[in-house]
């Protein structure tokens, strides 16, 4: 991610990873204040056995982009709300970027953040049968987890 302010989004991606038993790494990489630690990242990745980047970043967030610019592993960019436009400039940043240059984008704020998890898992399930015996297990929990009916609840 971009910045410190983003880990309360980012962290949903964390969580459900940790849920899905997927190993991963949560790291503050700034395509503007820490540029040379970005490049560092993006070229050593697949090196270091990384399989997916998820990249969270609000406002002029090039990051995704920058980071998809120097890495052919998967690349989900998820748009932190920003406080001035509510993560609308996040959202177009990420997902306008020219063809060549991939970035999965998904929606802005927490259930981006959630659904990136998901979808990065997705991806490693394709090579683990257990990972993705786990993903439906997962998804099946949510399923059970809808009431037939609504309930009255106290205000
Ligand atoms: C972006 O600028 C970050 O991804 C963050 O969403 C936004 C604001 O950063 P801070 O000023 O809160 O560090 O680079």
């Amino acid at each position: 991610m971009g910045s410190q302010s983003d880990w309360p989004t980012m962290r949903h991606a964390a969580e459900v990873l940790r849920e899905l038993e997927v190993p991963h790494e949560a790291r503050i990489v700034s395509a503007h204040r820490t540029p040379d630690r970005m490049v560092d990242y993006a070229k050593r990745a697949a090196d270091r056995g990384v399989q997916a980047i998820i990249a969270g970043a609000g406002g002029a967030a090039h990051l995704p982009g920058m980071v998809a610019a120097m890495t052919v592993l998967p690349v989900f960019g998820v748009p932190v709300q920003s406080r001035s436009l509510s993560g609308l400039d996040s959202l177009l940043s990420i997902v306008q970027m020219p063809a060549g240059v991939p970035v999965g984008t998904l929606a802005i704020g927490r259930a981006g953040a959630v659904n990136a998890g998901l979808l990065a898992a997705s991806v490693l399930a394709l090579q683990d049968a257990e990972l993705q015996r786990r993903l439906a297990e997962w998804r099946q929990a949510r399923t059970d987890a809808v009431a037939d009916a609504p309930m009255d609840l106290p205000d």
